[in-house]
């Protein structure tokens, strides 16, 4: 099928979606934010998965459109949370890095959540490591205002880009979300173990919160939990669900 045609009906229908997925702190066993991730659907109603889209997304240039929606998507949500258990709630959502190539993103960002009436901590971005360390200056820069401005950064995926923690020191950075082929081989093999290890302290060491992702038994849960992440992301807790289903996750938590 032809997933451009698919992408640009979806705009014009606005039939785009946006599920979420709980991150949830360790420590306090709170739901620490949550990762919007986007659907979008064919004709017959079936899902497409991102993986596939947003390759797609990015060659077309339509990437920009979609992640302004997804931008517009998330903040209608923080917005309509407000005055509800779940006002605390932070959303991240995942930037490709053709996004990033838009000198008036950060801009943009900054007046998008204004313009909703949000505080920019409302709001995360998740980026992976080579778009961030591909960045030039410039677009450092804008991450650099975007943080100062206190939006939350994550880099996600780590471990399975460039991987050279060097970078880590002079990226404006917040969050590592350690990717989940890490943890999944962790149990079986001591070098993937080791390596988690290592990204854990380092992260620590830089002043970064921790996030693992994937964590789908309570061995991993287990394991998490004692390594020393902060917080933890996978099926375990909760699959990706559309927003309805966001406050009744939220009661049962408690
Ligand atoms: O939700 P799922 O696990 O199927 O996501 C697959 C991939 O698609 C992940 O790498 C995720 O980061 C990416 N993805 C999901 N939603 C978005 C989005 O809104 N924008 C971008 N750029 N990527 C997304
Ligand atoms: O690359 P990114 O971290 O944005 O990918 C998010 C994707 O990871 C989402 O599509 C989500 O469905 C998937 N995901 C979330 N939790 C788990 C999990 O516990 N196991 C697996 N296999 N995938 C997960
Ligand atoms: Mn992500
Ligand atoms: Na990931």
């Amino acid at each position: 099928q032809d997933i451009t045609a698919l992408l640009r009906r979806a705009i014009v229908a606005d039939s785009l979606q946006l599920y979420f997925q709980p991150q949830m702190d360790l420590n306090s066993s709170d739901m620490g934010s949550c990762e919007a991730l986007l659907r979008c659907f064919d004709d017959k109603a079936r899902p497409v998965s991102p993986a596939i889209f947003i390759p797609v997304a990015e060659k077309s240039g339509l990437i920009n459109r979609i992640g302004d929606w997804v931008l517009d998507a998330a903040c209608k949500q923080l917005r309509a949370w407000q005055g509800t258990a779940l006002e605390k709630t932070r959303i991240d959502i995942n930037l490709s890095g053709r996004q990033l190539t838009n000198h008036h993103l950060a801009d943009h960002i900054l007046r998008t959540l204004q313009d909703y009436g949000l505080d920019p901590s409302q709001l995360g971005l998740e980026l992976t490591e080579n778009e961030v360390i591909g960045g030039d200056e410039e677009q450092i820069g804008q991450l650099e205002r975007l943080k100062q401005a206190g939006v939350h950064i994550s880099i996600d995926d780590f471990g399975t880009g460039y991987s050279s923690l060097v970078y880590l020191r002079k990226l404006p950075v917040c969050s590592l979300k350690i990717d989940r082929s890490f943890l999944h081989h962790a149990m079986e093999n001591d070098s993937d173990m080791a390596i988690m290890q290592a990204m854990i302290t380092v992260g620590h060491r830089l002043g970064l919160k921790v996030v693992v992702e994937g964590v789908e038994t309570p061995e991993q849960d287990k394991l998490v939990r004692d390594l020393g992440c902060d917080l933890a992301q996978g099926f375990l807790y909760a699959r990706p669900m559309p927003a309805e289903k966001m406050p009744a996750f939220l009661a049962d938590m408690n």
